[in-house]
């Protein structure tokens, strides 16, 4: 087993430990013993096991050695299974409840009986966890709303998760014999920031392989349906994933028509019909048959009046008299009338960025040093990577204060000074946005810095009045460079905190504060619905992948996906700048 692995094995322990009430010393050992892992390089683990030394690492204790070595070796942990057996599963789901810590979670067992959702969400109905002590009428609202989130929510994922779930069955199907071609389409193609389900279209003149091949492909937990044509699968993941097989010549109209949006497709089906052309997944025939039977026809390979061709969608969308609309468009909101006006944004390309700000180290909650952060950096290409470890009010978050932050400052000046390195490194902070609308820092602190984030990590149920407030007020200050993810939104799990977007948005451009595309797959915040209209004001953005370890600096491509799918061009994109003219644009900006 790999540290990481290692690291998630220890947290859970110490979250079962948690539900079953266990000292905290112990469980805070074994929260602390993941940590500590983290930061050790997967060589010296590898050593440290084999030589029996890991005891002398500070803060690994014999058990927490025994433990880690055994999960090195064999990848697997006696002590844990035994634990996981006497804990039921329902309790770790209700944990995963906004607002119910273990601690209350035991009391709902012990005192109602409560080990399921289920019986959770029916002894609120009841009003009887109100009644608890220590809960009242908001905390059971409080977990009746989460509970309802969580089944809202159940249905969509990421899309990063759906990203990879396709990556393998699109790569299975391309090898298949008779696909000629394959497509994973639906939201995943445009880019959505989360996916009902997945939509594989693929041609070919022979579906029954194919269908074989897909309904017993691995991952598959249950066959939903199947037919001639088509199949529908559950993953083992909860994704629903849909096939659909068609002749080689409809490929392009079924690609249209399973991309979408709906929306995006009946305006298209509009545009047809008033140039004398019926649009379906089908084809594009002359409109005097009534589109139905057309349809039926072509369905069942009867003859009937033959579809215009098309090899590629550029094609289909110039019978139309349009140019290509790309994918991440296609939302129904605007984009036809844009490309017939010939005006279509030439949209930021992953190529364009040059780097990445807001990233955190050890210093504060990440999980790489510096150093590591760089070299990662620099393996992407990147020019240059901003550091913004956390200030000093988030403590959760081992933020930094004013000595720490120098010393980090120091430390960024050697290592560039240093030029082993092709990336450049910025210091910077993530800044908190105290409650009042002060910063953490005094514009002193800030005055040293290359650039500075600012964010809201407190007091997330203000008031949208006292929010609009709170955020405008900070951006007003000297020294702010850029606003961190606007919203606090995790999607499908948080809602976003009450905050007048347009607002902020105004204050923004009045201010020349740049908004950050966070580009965390769960944040992807600000929402790319705002960014057409922002940026033709005037509003700038940074596409920050948030990063709290190597592996997430590439999260800027998800931003980059977002950006698109938010009509944005390279010009309004700050990380498109070379180092040379990014230097210049902070030094402008003291
Ligand atoms: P999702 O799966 O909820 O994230 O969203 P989509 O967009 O992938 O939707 P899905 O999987 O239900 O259907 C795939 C595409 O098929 C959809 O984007 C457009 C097309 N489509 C599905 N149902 C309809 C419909 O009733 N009318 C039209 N015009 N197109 C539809
Ligand atoms: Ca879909
Ligand atoms: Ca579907
Ligand atoms: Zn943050």
């Amino acid at each position: 087993m790999n540290k990481t692995d290692i690291a998630a094995v220890l947290t859970d322990i110490g979250t079962l430990l948690e539900l079953k009430g266990e000292n905290p010393f112990k469980i805070r050992a074994y929260q602390a013993g993941a940590r500590l892992l983290e930061g050790l390089e997967e060589a010296e683990i590898a050593q440290r096991v084999e030589a029996g030394t890991l005891e002398e690492v500070k803060g690994i204790g014999e058990a927490l050695a025994q433990k880690i070595s055994e999960l090195h070796r064999t990848g697997r942990l006696e002590f844990y299974e035994k634990l996981k057996a006497t804990v039921p599963e329902g309790l770790v789901e209700i944990l995963s409840i906004p607002g119910l810590g273990a601690k209350k979670v035991r009391a709902l067992q012990e005192k109602l009986g409560i080990d399921t959702i289920a019986k959770l969400r029916a002894a609120c109905a009841d009003g009887k966890v109100a009644a608890l002590e220590g809960f009242g009428e908001k905390t059971q609202e409080k977990i009746l709303t989460g509970i309802r989130n969580r089944e809202a929510y159940g249905r969509r994922h990421l899309w990063v998760k759906a990203q990879e779930a396709s990556a393998p069955i699109l790569a299975g199907l391309r090898q298949l014999a008779d696909a000629e071609q394959v497509e994973s389409c639906g939201s995943l193609r445009r880019r959505m920031e989360t996916v009902g389900d997945l939509d594989f279209l693929v041609a070919t003149t022979n579906p029954a392989p194919i269908v074989d091949w897909f309904v017993a492909m691995e991952g598959v937990q249950e066959v939903t349906a199947r037919g001639e044509s088509k199949a529908s699968v559950r993953l083992q993941s909860g994704l629903q994933a849909d096939l659909r097989l068609v002749p080689p010549e409809q490929f392009v109209f079924a690609l249209h028509h399973l991309t979408g949006s709906k929306d995006h497709n009946v305006q298209m089906r509009h545009r047809a019909l008033a140039r004398g052309l019926s649009m379906s997944e089908w084809g594009l025939f002359p409109a005097d048959e009534k589109h139905g039977s057309t349809a039926e026809a072509k369905k069942h390979g009867g003859a009937g009046p033959k579809s215009l061709k098309a090899k590629t969608e550029a094609d289909l969308f110039k019978a139309l008299d349009l140019p290509f609309i790309p994918p991440e468009l296609r939302e129904g909101r605007g984009e036809i009338e844009a490309a017939e006006a010939g005006q279509l944004p030439r949209l930021l390309e992953e190529s364009d960025i040059r780097g990445v700000f807001h990233n955190h180290t050890t210093a504060s909650d990440g999980h790489n040093t510096l150093e590591e952060m760089a070299a990662a950096a620099e393996k992407l290409g990147l020019e240059y990577l901003g550091i913004a470890d956390h200030s000093k009010s988030s403590f959760q978050a081992r933020g930094l204060d004013e000595a720490r932050l120098e010393e980090q400052v120091e430390q960024i000046r050697k290592f560039n000074a240093a030029k082993k390195s092709k990336t450049h490194l910025f210091t910077g902070t993530e800044c908190d946005i105290l409650p009042d609308g002060k910063l953490d820092f005094s514009k002193t602190t800030l005055a040293q810095l290359d650039y500075v984030v600012i964010s809201v990590h407190s007091s997330f149920r203000q008031s949208r009045e006292d929010m609009t407030k709170r955020i405008v007020r900070a951006m007003e200050k000297e020294h702010v460079t850029m606003l961190g993810h606007l919203t606090g939104r995790l999607l499908l799990e948080r809602e976003p905190y009450d905050v007048d977007v347009d607002q902020v948005i105004d204050a923004a451009i009045a201010n020349g504060v740049v908004i950050e595309l966070n580009a965390s797959p769960m944040r992807l915040d600000m929402d790319w619905r705002h960014w057409r209209k922002a940026a033709e004001k005037g509003l700038l953005t940074s596409i920050n992948p948030d990063a709290h370890r190597t592996t997430q600096l590439e999260y800027f491509k998800l931003g980059v996906g977002i950006a698109r799918k938010g009509w944005l061009t390279k010009e309004a994109v700050v990380t498109t700048k070379p180092l040379a003219a990014m230097k210049a644009w902070l030094a402008g900006r003291k």
